[in-house]
């Protein structure tokens, strides 16, 4: 690597950065003591063979101390809030056992993982009920990756993810394992996920007060459920696998004395090579892994991250054995597959704000079908952000598979694009053209991934034919009999019920 190839820039249309929205909720520092990082531990498997590896994962309840006073009722997985890192391997046979604690119906999303669906992705047609348990079973077959695990019950995925059901995931390679990366996890490779809560009377999160249909903000940076973090470093260089797992926020990440860094992987694979960088910015639901080298710090020394000008996070120096080991220059090919001729452009278009959110001008529904792909023909796809300037930038999201970006507006992708990615930022006006392939069956979700606006409709479905099975019927649910659920777990009449997502279809005069 040389100088000149510093990134210095977020890449992003600024007049669309979330800090020009009027209802924009700047970052603040809380009003409390720091506190160690949070690391979530490895969640232990039932059992592991060569070939097969068993997890039990249950949604709960819980309380958590984020604040001086009263703890916060939070939620979360195998734990009161968010979860513990899971750890796939690439050719292992996955079986999970789900239970379902919690008071109210959800579902167990597998965020980049190339799983078939619906049911094993995990999305809105794979409901636990309060009690109740579901087994899944699945094979993983993808390069090493930071992926993640949320709520995805439809539409109430925003406040279930908001109430802390998200927990990180760790796929695992042969080739990554080789290359001479930082990996010693809660050492020298952490998980970074970002979130941002705003604290009401007696510490407590009230999402419908805070809601909003362009995405619910708060103003108190949560760093792997922790208030006001630091993080000891014992180690020269840090791996830190960032995932936006805020509902709306964008964060611009930077470090204190403008600390070069270097980007080494996206949302779904390593990048092609390590790309030195001094800012980074990461939309709703897209991971980053970076390295962090500290040589040119002593003991006592404190380097900040930052999003904006708000610090999230301290490093504290500690003595660590010189590590001037260079990074390879390559780390990756990403895979290239030609274009099936017979397959046309496919368009799509991220519609409206606020409540008039849409997808191609329809919102979603859970029992229609809007395309069919057949299983392993490659396609381009035209993401397009209808806003007109300055409007919002959208971060928009596949299930199932990941993608190559192929162009922004006719000009290459930004550099830390070049990997495979499942959830790509596209600003107001822009179209953006992927490279798109499905390799399990099923059918899927793509959406805008501002939680609020998913929830408000701004989501389709594809249907995934296998052609060795080609008349596979799936079952698809409904809205109504989500929300008839969730009528009932909240105890309220139909007519009473509020979930964020509902008032958008209501405000615009659409049917569930
Ligand atoms: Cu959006």
């Amino acid at each position: 690597m040389n100088d000149q190839e510093t990134i210095q820039d977020y890449c992003y249309d600024e007049a669309a950065f979330d800090y020009h929205d009027r209802a924009y909720i700047p970052l603040q520092v809380a009003d409390a003591p720091e506190q160690p990082l949070r690391i979530p531990e490895i969640l232990k498997p039932d059992q592991e063979t060569a070939t097969d590896v068993y997890y039990t994962i249950t949604a709960q309840t819980g309380a958590v101390q984020l604040l001086p006073g009263k703890k916060t009722a939070t939620w979360g997985y195998n734990g009161p809030l968010l979860g513990k890192t899971v750890i796939f391997k690439d050719g292992q046979t996955v079986h999970i056992h789900y239970i379902n604690d919690l008071p109210e119906v959800t579902t167990f999303h597998w965020h980049g993982l190339a799983i078939p669906g619906p049911i094993e992705d995990g999305g809105c047609h794979a409901p636990v009920y309060p009690g109740q348990t579901r087994d899944v079973e699945f094979t993983i077959h993808q390069p090493a990756a930071f992926v993640w695990l949320h709520a995805h019950p439809c539409p109430a995925t925003a406040e279930q993810v908001w109430h802390g059901l998200a927990g990180g995931a760790i796929v695992q390679d042969q080739h990554e394992a080789q290359l001479p990366l930082p990996r010693n996890y809660g050492v020298d490779d952490i998980p970074v996920i970002l979130q941002d809560r705003r604290f009401h009377e007696d510490n407590q999160w009230d999402y419908r007060q805070d809601y909003d249909p362009d995405g619910i903000l708060g103003p108190t940076p949560m760093i792997n459920g922790t208030i006001n973090p630091y993080f000891d470093v014992t180690t020269q260089k840090v791996r830190l696998r960032f995932l936006n797992g805020a509902n709306r926020r964008e964060w611009r990440l930077h470090f204190s004395d403008d600390l070069p860094f270097t980007q080494i992987a996206g949302d779904l694979s390593l990048l092609p090579k390590p790309l030195k960088m001094t800012k980074l910015m990461l939309t709703c639901a897209e991971r980053a892994e970076i390295i962090v080298d500290f040589g040119s710090y002593r003991p006592g020394d404190e380097v900040v991250l930052y999003s904006d000008d708000t610090p999230l996070l301290r490093f504290k120096i500690h003595e660590f054995k010189p590590d001037h080991a260079a990074l390879p220059n390559v780390l990756f090919e990403t895979p290239n597959p030609a274009v099936a001729p017979e397959m046309p452009i496919h368009y799509v278009t991220l519609d409206g704000m606020d409540e008039a959110v849409a997808m191609n001008g329809k919102k979603f529904k859970m029992d229609r079908i809007d395309y069919q792909m057949p299983m392993h023909k490659v396609q381009l796809w035209d993401i397009e952000n209808t806003n007109h300037a300055p409007g919002m930038i959208h971060p928009y999201h596949m299930h199932g598979t990941g993608f190559v970006t192929v162009a922004r507006d006719g000009h290459a992708p930004n550099p830390n694009e070049l990997g495979l990615k499942d959830t790509i930022a596209i600003n107001p006006g822009e179209h953006v053209l992927l490279k798109v392939w499905f390799d399990v069956p099923g059918v899927f979700m793509y959406h805008c991934h501002i939680l609020e606006h998913e929830d408000g409709g701004m989501m389709a479905q594809l249907k995934v034919v296998d052609p060795k099975n080609p008349n596979k019927q799936y079952q698809l649910m409904d809205h109504m009999t989500l929300m008839r659920a969730f009528a009932e777990e909240r105890h309220v009449p139909l007519n009473e019920l509020w979930l964020g997502g509902m008032d958008s279809y209501r405000k615009m005069g659409e049917e569930m």
